[in-house]
């Protein structure tokens, strides 16, 4: 027997293989030193998402591992929805040994289960985090990436050989024909689109002579914004000519015009902002921008490598779709270009969409599908062999867009393609009915999910069997489902930023007090500067020790406090509530009659039988006989009805015992709560009270200052207000938040008792950290406020001075506030790190 685990972390981007040894019963890596000539181990596989290389995985393992008749088994640590993708794929594989599948102990939680939370945190962020102007603007960014889904836009980076249909294409996608296409290079400059929510309005932005120009258009109405040049006198014209044709129209017609443009006039990135019509972008969880790139060749693709990476600044998670035509896969035109966006780091270049345009117009296998041969040969092409990643799409454009416009072109050429393959299109019965999608090359697993979604839209033949729709599923797909995993890893670089912003805040802060701090020390005679430091020290010193000695303490009190449940409880309720339940359904009633059929079976018998053995009769024996099984007969369903009542009641009864440990969780975590917020007061209110007695003496021994002046202050000190506490972490997560959390996905196990306590036991952390955290934060904040009456009390007697002194405590006080914000963060990228990282069943 083999045993081969599959290990796959989609959000570190790795997949990676071991296999048991029997010998040291361990799992070992397959590695360049234990299996060298693997397959396994080629990077290939190492860094593709391992959706898309199932198959080729499965295969492999089989091959190196599953000889002869042996038994296989795989292991699968990673995602549950990696899991069902590769039990699909297992199922479908022709398996030349038994193999079976396991999930390994540990997994990882899907990513669209874990961003929910993630944008939670950053909602949950944004009130209370404020900094400075240098950095309001960038934490805004940071925090607005996650917390505004609409913020969040995913660029689709369009490239390809010149007139492969690049920008038809793009129209097809927003379902407006407003890219001009043509059979000579059209598209000269990069184009790029931003979906907007508004449906009517359309915007155009670019730069004439380095100067900002802005084309608004609504309806019937347009303006241009800008410089009044001989440029923008000519492009009203064209506005005005176009108008009255529509929208889409006017759009077309304008760009068309900017096109035309002196090249070198134009800013190199022009801006489009529109709605997109049609399709599955309403069922997209994010937004997008659309990226129309001049079809290259070599010598054009430095400088459109260049354009293109201006124009995805500040975006992330890039899906590149490379559009060529059939007949042009082989070509390596346009590599250069490819490999300098794949290297990007706003584009993922694992979910490269290959897109084969003006299928309508390509030949393709009579059998209306890639054979087994015909994909092979295919995938050897060179881009096909350089770029498969997520599948090979085959779409007419000119098809896809005439289904959302109804036919309606700007494009005289469009038209008649559109109304010439019309039929075949969309009349079941033509003898050359195409159904495009049917070509794709796709992982098997997703192929299938594919085909099937295009099966299930009818009403619109036309659009499905153009290619279009499963072009737009996948891209639907990558938005809700795959980006979810480098989101997350975002996620963490943008919180890593904040404290970034944060820590610079400090520092500045800092730096500026103790400037003050050396002229305030400066300008004051020895004796009071030296009782200022020691005043200043000792309240520094208390509170890094009091701060650290209150960690232990609380940490303490809550593991020899916390609440738990003993087995014996448990067990005790178990039997309260059988008896309960049973009581309830008259369970007694059952056992009766149990009891009632067994004695009358008995009963019957013996007189049925009578007396003497010796004068037994036919008649007897029969009636006897016959008797005896309908009673039986009622021994037997008696049986089951009580069984069934015991059942039933067990039901019940266990119900009762969930309901009840809920209650007892509620009430013995809020007693637990209150018990040790007050325990943490008290070691508090303790701490406070020695710190006054020591500044008290401090003051009282100092010879800065006059008699008088020593009791005032010491007076003012013994009756300093006392702490404030508030529980401050409360908006962060909410106590009932934790307890559901636990509650709804662990508690319902066989082990209850030990589920039960880890709830406990998690409880009582949080309770810990939570109290300790607010509390220790409390008397931080008191023991500054008292240092700084004192301190500005000692230099009281010069106005100067003293303003200076209460600057210096308000830069202590927001360096606190800012302290305790990035301990939030902190905590907050902490808990994310652990969300994505490997979890256990224990
Ligand atoms: N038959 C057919 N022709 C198409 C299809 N899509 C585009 N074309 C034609 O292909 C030609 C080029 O289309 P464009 O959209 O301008 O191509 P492009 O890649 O943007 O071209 P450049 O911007 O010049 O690089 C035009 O004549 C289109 O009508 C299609 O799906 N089917
Ligand atoms: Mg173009």
């Amino acid at each position: 027997m083999k045993q081969v685990k599959i290990i796959s972390d989609p959000y570190k981007k790795e997949t990676s293989f071991q296999i048991f040894d029997e010998n040291q019963k361990n799992w070992i890596n397959i590695d360049k030193l234990s299996n060298p000539n693997s397959k396994l181990i080629s990077d290939d596989f190492k860094s593709s998402f391992f959706p898309f290389k199932i198959q080729e995985i499965v295969e492999t393992i089989i091959k190196e591992y599953g000889i002869g008749d042996n038994q296989l088994d795989i292991y699968f640590k990673g995602t549950p929805d990696h899991f069902d993708d590769l039990q699909q794929i297992i199922e479908t594989i022709d398996v030349s040994c038994k193999l079976t599948l396991f999930r390994d102990d540990s997994y990882l939680i899907n990513a669209q289960d874990v961003l929910p939370e993630i944008i939670n945190i950053f909602k949950k962020l944004k009130p209370i985090i404020e900094l400075g102007e240098d950095n309001k603007e960038k934490l805004k960014k940071y925090i607005e990436r996650f917390s505004d889904s609409s913020a969040d836009r995913i660029p689709l980076c369009v490239i390809g050989n010149y007139s492969s249909g690049k920008s038809t294409f793009i129209n097809a996608l927003i379902g407006k024909e407003i890219l001009p296409s043509g059979d000579d290079p059209v598209t000269a400059k990069v184009f790029k689109i931003n979906q907007l929510e508004n449906d009517n309005s359309t915007y155009i932005k670019f730069e004439y002579d380095g100067n900002d120009v802005q084309i608004l258009i609504n309806d019937k109405n347009f303006e241009v914004l800008g410089q009044t040049s001989s440029f923008e006198q000519e492009l009203k014209e064209i506005l005005k000519e176009n108008i009255e044709d529509g929208n889409v129209k006017t759009i077309n017609a304008c760009i068309a015009y900017i096109n035309k443009t002196d090249y070198t006039r134009i800013s190199s990135i022009i801006e489009i902002g529109t709605s997109f019509k049609g399709g599955i972008w309403n069922e997209c969880s994010s937004r997008f921008i659309i990226i129309d790139t001049p079809g290259s060749n070599s010598a054009t693709n430095l400088d459109h490598s260049e354009v293109l990476d201006k124009a995805l600044k500040g975006l992330t998670n890039g899906l590149p779709l490379y559009v060529s035509e059939a007949n042009k896969l082989d070509s390596t035109d346009n590599f250069d270009l490819y490999k300098k966006v794949k290297d990007m780091p706003e584009i993922d270049s694992r979910f490269t969409m290959i897109i084969v345009n003006k299928a309508d117009d390509s030949d393709l296998p009579e059998e209306g599908y890639y054979t087994e041969e015909n994909e092979i040969a295919l995938l050897n092409q060179a881009i096909p062999k350089s770029m498969y990643s997520i599948g090979i799409y085959f779409v007419s454009s000119i098809m896809g867009l005439g289904a959302k416009c109804n036919g309606d072109f700007a494009n005289k050429h469009s038209r008649k393609i559109h109304r010439k393959n019309l039929d075949m299109f969309s009349d079941i019965e033509d003898e050359d009915y195409t159904c495009l999608y049917n070509f794709n090359i796709m992982p098997r697993q997703i192929k299938t999910n594919s085909i099937e979604k295009c099966k299930s839209i009818m009403n619109d033949l036309v659009y499905v069997n153009s290619g279009l729709y499963a072009i737009e599923h996948g891209i639907q797909n990558f938005a809700n489902k795959y980006s979810a995993y480098n989101k997350c890893k975002q996620s963490l670089m943008y919180l890593e930023k904040i404290i970034k912003l944060i820590d610079s805040e400090i520092k500045k802060l800092v730096s500026e007090s103790e400037k003050k701090k050396k002229e305030l020390i400066e300008s004051l005679n020895e004796e009071k500067a030296n009782l200022l430091d020691t005043i200043e020290k000792t309240s520094r010193d208390r509170k890094s020790e009091f701060v650290e000695e209150g960690r232990v303490f609380l940490r303490q009190y809550t593991q020899e406090n916390k609440p738990s449940i003993s087995h014996n409880e448990l067990v005790s309720y178990e039997e309260e509530f059988i008896k309960k339940q049973r009581r309830n359904i008259q369970y007694s009633f059952y056992q009766e009659q149990v009891k009632d059929s067994k004695r009358s079976f008995v009963n019957n018998l013996k007189s049925g039988f009578g007396d003497t053995i010796q004068n037994l009769s036919f008649d007897i024996i029969s009636n006897a006989v016959s008797t005896a099984i309908s009673d039986g007969k009622n021994i037997i369903e008696s049986y089951y009805d009580r069984n069934k009542a015991e059942k039933d009641a067990d039901k019940l009864a266990a119900k009762d015992i969930i309901d009840k440990i809920d209650k007892d969780l509620t009430i013995n975590s809020d007693e637990f709560f209150s018990k040790t917020n007050e325990a943490s007061i008290q070691y508090w209110d303790d701490k406070s009270s020695e710190v006054r007695k020591e500044l008290s003496k401090i003051v009282l021994g100092s010879t800065a200052l006059s008699e008088s002046k020593k009791n005032e202050l010491t007076e003012l000190i013994m009756n300093y207000d006392a702490i404030e506490y508030n529980v401050i972490h409360d908006n962060i997560l909410k106590v009932e938040d934790y307890k559901f959390r636990f509650f709804s996905e662990k508690l319902i196990k066989i082990k209850l008792s030990i589920d039960v306590n880890k709830l406990y036991d998690s409880f009582a952390k949080y309770t810990n950290n939570t109290i300790y955290e607010s509390h220790s934060l409390s008397f931080k904040r008191w023991m500054d406020q008292l240092s700084h009456i004192i301190t500005e009390n000692i230099v009281d007697y010069n106005p100067l001075l003293s303003e200076l002194q209460k600057a210096i405590n308000a830069e202590i006080d927001k360096i606190h506030e800012l302290q305790y914000r990035q301990e939030v963060v902190e905590s907050n990228i902490a808990y994310i790190r652990k969300k994505i990282d490997w979890q256990t069943n224990e």
